[in-house]
């Protein structure tokens, strides 16, 4: 039977069988049964060991799965309704949900893609720099990215810390960032956009017919880019007039570097009570021109969009 046990446990762990050499004083007596039990014993408590290490394995397994769903319901959960909730983290969102979170607010950014970054990432036509004009210095501070100067009031950068900087300043000030999840629609309660309404990106991609969750905000910031993702929702779905020359979106302009910086900080603006537009969609709001891979503006708008919503909110 100890034989059993033994070749049992040693099969379990999928050990070399060893065979136990048996007492060499071996006689058949009772003392010798005794002594050999004892060797059997001290085996199977060596492979009993064994088996309390595998067990130990099944633990780290069910440990490493809780952590991470517990880890990100209690992050979910805590951000069911927020201060600030921001659509899209390209550069202007990034910076708007730092200042907001530095500011003590709670902010959670909500990005469709699996990487956080925006438009960024790809520098110029993949060429992975970034370029951005002087007066941003204190921004790029703020995140300690690194630049270099690259004459004429404008400065250089590597796109892919660009980027990573602006994440993980964001992170780092507080910020609640759910990737890979969409805003798809709005919350719109007593003439106000008080919310969204988000769905796993993934789900939408497999044209799953699955209903979404809410998260409810004191104010909603559209940070989607050119296609003003929200703001578009706020006029067509929830008919609302903005705060544009025809109350509507107006529609991004083609290139015109100097006049897209400019109007990109004057369209940075709240679009209607409880939302507000930062960046490419604020230009793409009110008409304004583009700019191609300046990222200067973009900066600034998060800043000017961060300061309007601090004053407007209780
Ligand atoms: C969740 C969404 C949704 C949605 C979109 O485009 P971005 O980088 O945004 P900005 O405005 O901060 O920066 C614009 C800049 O990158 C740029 O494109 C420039 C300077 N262009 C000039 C030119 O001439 O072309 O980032 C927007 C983010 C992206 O990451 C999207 O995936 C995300 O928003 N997003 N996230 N729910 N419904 N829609």
């Amino acid at each position: 039977m100890l034989f059993s046990i033994w070749l049992g446990c040693s099969l379990y762990e999928g050990a070399e069988i060893i065979p136990i050499e048996p007492d060499p004083d071996n006689t058949g007596g009772r003392e010798s049964i005794a002594l050999n039990t004892g060797r059997y014993l001290k085996q199977i408590l060596k492979y009993k060991n064994l088996l309390f290490l595998y067990t130990k394995e099944e633990k780290m397994e069910e440990k490493i799965t809780k952590t991470i769903i517990q880890g990100y319901f209690e992050k979910l959960s805590d951000c069911l309704h927020v201060d600030v909730a921001i659509a899209g983290a390209g550069p202007s969102g990034l910076v708007a949900a730092f200042d907001l979170a530095k500011a003590g607010k709670k902010v959670a950014v909500f990005e469709r893609k699996l990487a956080p970054g925006g438009g960024v990432w790809g520098g110029g036509m993949l060429f992975n720099e970034v370029v951005v004009q002087e007066d941003v210095i204190p921004i790029l501070k703020d995140f300690c990215i690194n630049y270099r100067d690259a004459g004429d009031g404008y400065l250089a950068m590597d796109s892919v810390e660009f980027a990573s900087g602006l994440i993980y300043g964001a992170c780092h000030a507080g910020v609640r960032i759910f990737n890979a999840v969409s805003v798809e629609d709005i919350v719109f309660k007593g003439n106000k956009v008080s919310g969204v309404v988000i769905l796993w990106t993934p789900v939408g991609l497999a044209g799953m017919h699955v209903d979404p969750l809410v998260i409810t905000a004191k104010a909603v910031l559209d940070g989607t880019g050119h296609p003003s993702e929200i703001a578009v929702l706020a006029t067509k779905k929830a008919g609302i007039k903005i705060d544009t020359k025809t109350g509507g979106i107006m529609g991004e302009k083609p290139m015109w570097v100097e006049s897209g910086e400019a109007s990109t900080i004057e369209n940075t603006k709240r679009l209607c009570p409880g939302l507000y537009a930062s960046g490419m969609a604020a230009n793409n709001v009110s008409g304004g021109f583009r700019m191609g891979p300046i990222f200067g503006g973009m900066l600034k708008s998060g800043k000017k969009i961060a300061r309007i919503i601090l004053e407007d909110l209780p």
